[in-house]
Formats: C-alpha cells, structure tokens, sequence
C-alpha cells in the first residue's frame, strides 16, 4: 500500500464513522466505538499498519491517524453526552447506593495516656494541682536542689543520658532521670501551700526486660504546707489507691533511701489480686505490691528551694506509671506498651 491509499482508508474511516455517528442511538454508539476504535477497530488496524512505511512517511501519516484518533473518540464522548449513553442508571444498576458504608476504625488512646489521666484524676479529686516540668533536665534541678551532692554515690543510682549541651554553670545538660526535678522548679516559681502532680517520661541507661526500659514515665506528687507529717502522706496515698484499686486497698511503707526526703519508704498496695495466696503470680503471696518511692521531703530541698524547714514541711512521692498500667491491665511485661502492636492496643 502507498501513500496515497493509505490516506484514502483513512478518508473512508472519517466518513463512515461520522455518518454512523449522527445517527446513533446508545447501543450503537458502543457499537461504532467497537468498530473503529476498538482494539481490532477500522482505525487501530489501519494505524497498525504504519510499521510497513519508511520512517520519514510513517512520521507524516502517523501524525495524520493519531489527530483522526483524536478526533474521532472526542466526538464520540460529545454525542454520548447528547443521549446520554454512559451515565450510570442508578434504578437498573446492581450497586445500591443507599447502603451504608464500611465504618471508619476509630482511634482511642494509648493505655498508659489512660493510666495518667486516671492517676491524675484520682490526685485531682484530693486537691493536687498538675505541673510539668521539661525532659531535658539541669544538673541543679535533677540531682544538687535534691540533696545529691556532687560525685556521691546516689547519684549511680540513676544511670544518666548527659546531652552534648551545656547549662548556664557550664555543666553537662541530662535526660532527666526522674520528675523528682518538677517538685523543685514548682516550690522555686509558685508559692505555699503546694499540692502538685506531674507526670511525664524519663530516661535511665538501663538494659530493657519484662520491668524496666531506658524510656518509661513516673508520676510525682509533692505537698509543702504547715505541720505536714508521714501521716498526711499515708492517708493522701491510701486515699488514692482506694479511689484507684477499690476501697479495701490498704498502704504500707517499708524504710528506704532517697536524698530527697528523710525518712525515705517504700509504698506497697495490699494485693488487688489476691488474698497473699502463696501462688499468686502478681505479689507472689506476700499479699503486698511494691508500687512507689516517697518520704518526708528533705530539710534540705526545703531550704534549697529558699523557705525555712522550720516553718514550712512537705511528703513527696513517686511512681513508675507502667507499674500501675501494668496492674490495671493485668499485663506482665511493660514491653507490650511500646510494641504498639494493634492486636494488643485493640483488646484494651
Ligand atoms: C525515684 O525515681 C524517685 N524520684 C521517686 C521518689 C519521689 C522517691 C519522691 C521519694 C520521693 P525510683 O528510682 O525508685 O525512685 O523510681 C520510682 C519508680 O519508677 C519505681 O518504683 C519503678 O516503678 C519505676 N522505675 C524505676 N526504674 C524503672 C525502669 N528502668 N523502667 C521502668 N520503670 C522504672
């Protein structure tokens, strides 16, 4: 085939296709796309054939059938338009459109969010108030303002991450490794009587396993007021817990040290899960969870924070939140909160 008859079929496809087109009802029009746009249509065929012409020809007359192509299918979709061929008819079609659709998975919050707002719910009930303090720390306020004099021991008792910026005294800036530093910034910028919580994450270089993590949050609570003894702190505890854990929960302290305070205890909770069966899994039948730190805040800290421990006295405490999610979730290993694995997330 030449040139010339080349163009001529192209001539007799025009043609055919316009006279069959002003005609067309919707069937038809489907029919007509088929027959010459279609994959083995007049047209597709015919452009086909351009790979038997030399290149400078086949440059010439492709450009020729593609503006015919174009042509043709643009005013196909104007006539499918004007009878309205292609529209969906909603009455005839096998979708119903009145269903309702799939609902969207609603997000809900992390347990241990759930777990501090509960815990500071319940402080809130007993007239705390909440602060919050920053999680990169001073030396002043994470360790000396505490009564943890320079390279003492104590202070191996939280392995710290130092950042590579200094303070204002030129000292290395720190993760912070408790929210114990909240309790000092508080008593320096607000005035007593305080009853504070805080609550946020901190970070220790510890080796991560079933009960400890380099990254985890604790809860602080602290009160400076007049005449304050180890007795507001039991009841303030107790009183918590029981809002917490049901009102037969009890408190008992065991001796402990933190700088911070003196006398410094241990807090346990009577066993929310047993009466100290010897196999229960969660106090292992001491019929007593270990829960808190906490004591009578130091002297020291008083006086650091520029009031006179004569007049004025506090209680101070502080707590692993993952301990208490753990136990109001009956979950046995903290892991599970940092997974994020939505199979679990989803059951509590
Ligand atoms: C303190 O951090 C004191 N600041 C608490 C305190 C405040 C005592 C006020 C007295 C007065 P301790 O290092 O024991 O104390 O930590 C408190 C709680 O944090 C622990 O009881 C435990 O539940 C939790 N905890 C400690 N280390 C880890 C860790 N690596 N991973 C997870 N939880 C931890």
């Amino acid at each position: 085939m030449n040139q010339a008859d080349w163009k001529n079929k192209l001539a007799l496809i025009r043609d055919g296709f316009l006279s069959g087109l002003a005609a067309a009802d919707a069937a038809a029009l489907a029919e007509l796309e088929t027959h010459y746009l279609g994959r083995k249509g007049e047209l597709t065929l015919s452009l086909r054939e351009l790979k038997d012409f030399p290149l400078e020809e086949r440059k010439v007359l492709g450009a020729l059938g593609n503006a015919l192509k174009e042509e043709l299918a643009a005013k196909l979709d104007a006539r499918k338009a004007e009878t309205g061929a292609g529209a969906v008819d909603l009455k005839k079609s096998q979708f119903d459109l009145t269903l309702a659709g799939y609902p969207f998975a609603k997000g809900s919050l992390h347990p241990l969010t759930l777990t501090v707002d509960k815990m500071c719910d319940g402080f809130q009930k007993l007239g705390f108030s909440i602060a919050q303090g920053p999680l990169i720390e001073e030396d002043y306020f994470n360790f000396e303002a505490l009564n943890f004099p320079p390279d003492h021991p104590a202070r191996d008792m939280q392995d710290t991450f130092y950042v590579d910026l200094k303070d204002a005294s030129g000292k290395d800036l720190m993760l912070r490794t408790h929210t114990s530093p909240v309790q000092i910034r508080t008593m320096k910028t607000r005035t007593p009587p305080l009853r504070t919580v805080s609550a946020g994450r901190v970070f220790r270089s510890e080796a991560v396993d079933a009960s400890h993590s380099f990254a985890f949050h604790q809860l602080e609570g602290f009160c400076l007021d007049r005449n304050i003894t180890m007795a507001d702190l039991k009841w303030t505890l107790e009183a918590f817990m029981q809002d917490l854990f049901g009102s037969s929960a009890k408190i008992a302290f065991s001796p402990s040290f933190f700088p911070f305070v003196e006398p410094g205890a241990q807090a346990a909770v009577s066993c929310v899960f047993c009466g100290s069966e010897a196999a229960c899994p969660v106090c292992k039948g001491t019929g007593w969870i270990e829960l808190l730190g906490a004591g009578v805040i130091h002297p020291n800290v008083i006086r650091a924070c520029g009031y006179d421990p004569e007049q004025w006295s506090g209680f101070a405490f502080g707590a692993g939140i993952e301990r208490f999610a753990m136990l109001l979730f009956g979950i046995k290993d903290m892991r599970m909160f940092y997974e994020n694995d939505l199979r679990i997330l989803k059951q509590l």
